[in-house]
């Protein structure tokens, strides 16, 4: 009950936001789906997004994960505690679905935050299938008002897609996208081509493939490509706070790695899922293709394409230096 009451106010918050009257900077009513876990620049990524939400440029309406590693939610749930918004509602995987942890093979940072800092969740099995979070946030919203940010496997949204009607909604899963999604954001494949298949969609390629296919609104893809040259995290791990998440996973993880930085694939979807792409990058329309059996995906290039991936303009560096400060971005009291 107090789920659904919480949702309810933050959708009316929604229709709000979306007739400010002050000519402000429009918030992006943003839906994060993330396989927090192998990797930590959805880590950095959580980071960029509360910063923004502080800044009052983004709404987080729910952090979704496609990773069903038990660590996965408990571990979304640590960064919305630290950033104090505790009442994110959270969704996962149910039925098969990809399931893994960080290579680290001495301390590991999921395993080290959800011993260290507080979560709702137990584990990532307890939390709400991602598919009803979905449809009951969707059935919800003004039509065209979300934004979605995939910075992980596609899972939950070939499994939204092909939904059927339920108590929140008649609409079919492909129906409710059609009406209420404006904009699919993804850390996706590598461009104009991948043929060895990029990770987030050769984890769950057959998902992957169904989404370019059938996804109905508008997708904008950031690839391998955009965020392997742009380092961050080094003085996310020095910075002089103590009990920071955000520091603790990159202190931990940088040490196992390269203690120049990770790579942001992550944070640039979400940067330009509620930024917009235009200040960083421009982006070719066209339409993607994915083998769903190796994950491969290769380019139509097409003006009149759904589709379109981004393609660098401002150098590496500056785009690091941004991201950087946003992971740096210390709570605030709400
Ligand atoms: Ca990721």
């Amino acid at each position: 009950m107090k789920g659904i009451l919480l949702l309810l106010i933050s959708v009316l918050f929604i229709s709000c936001q979306a007739t400010n009257q002050n000519n402000e900077v429009a918030r992006v009513n943003l839906i994060l789906d993330t396989d927090i876990g192998p990797d930590y620049d959805d880590v950095g990524a959580m980071a960029v997004m509360h910063a923004l939400a502080d800044s009052g440029e983004a709404n987080i309406i729910a952090t979704i994960s496609s990773n069903m590693d038990e660590h996965a939610v408990p571990c979304i749930e640590v960064i919305n505690n630290y950033f104090n918004r505790p009442d994110i509602p959270v969704g996962a995987t149910k039925g098969s679905g990809v399931s893994l942890t960080t290579w680290h093979k001495e301390q590991k940072w999921p395993v080290v935050l959800t011993e260290k800092y507080k979560y709702a969740t137990d584990k990532t099995s307890d939390a709400p299938d991602a598919v009803a979070v979905y449809r009951k946030i969707l059935s919800l919203a003004a039509d065209n008002s979300l934004t979605i940010c995939s910075i992980g496997f596609m899972t939950n949204l070939r499994n939204l897609l092909e939904s059927g009607a339920d108590q929140y909604s008649n609409l079919s899963g492909q129906e409710l996208v059609a009406k209420k999604v404006n904009l699919l954001v993804s850390m996706a494949g590598e461009f104009p081509q991948s043929k060895k298949g990029e990770f987030n969609i050769k984890q769950d390629a057959v998902s992957a493939s169904y989404v370019a296919e059938h996804w109905p609104t508008e997708i904008l893809l950031s690839g391998f490509e955009i965020g392997k040259d742009i380092l961050t995290g080094k003085p996310t791990s020095e910075m002089p706070v103590s009990n920071s998440p955000i520091k603790e996973t990159y202190k931990l993880s940088l040490a196992q790695d390269n203690p120049y930085g990770r790579n942001s694939w992550d944070q640039t979807a979400v940067l330009v899922a509620i930024k917009g792409y235009e200040p960083y990058y421009t982006a070719l329309r066209g339409t993607l293709i994915v083998d769903q059996t190796t994950g491969a995906n290769s380019w139509i290039q097409n003006d009149q394409g759904r589709h379109a991936y981004l393609v660098k303009k401002m150098p590496d560096e500056q785009i690091a230096l941004l991201i950087e400060k946003y992971m740096m971005h210390q709570p605030v009291k709400k």
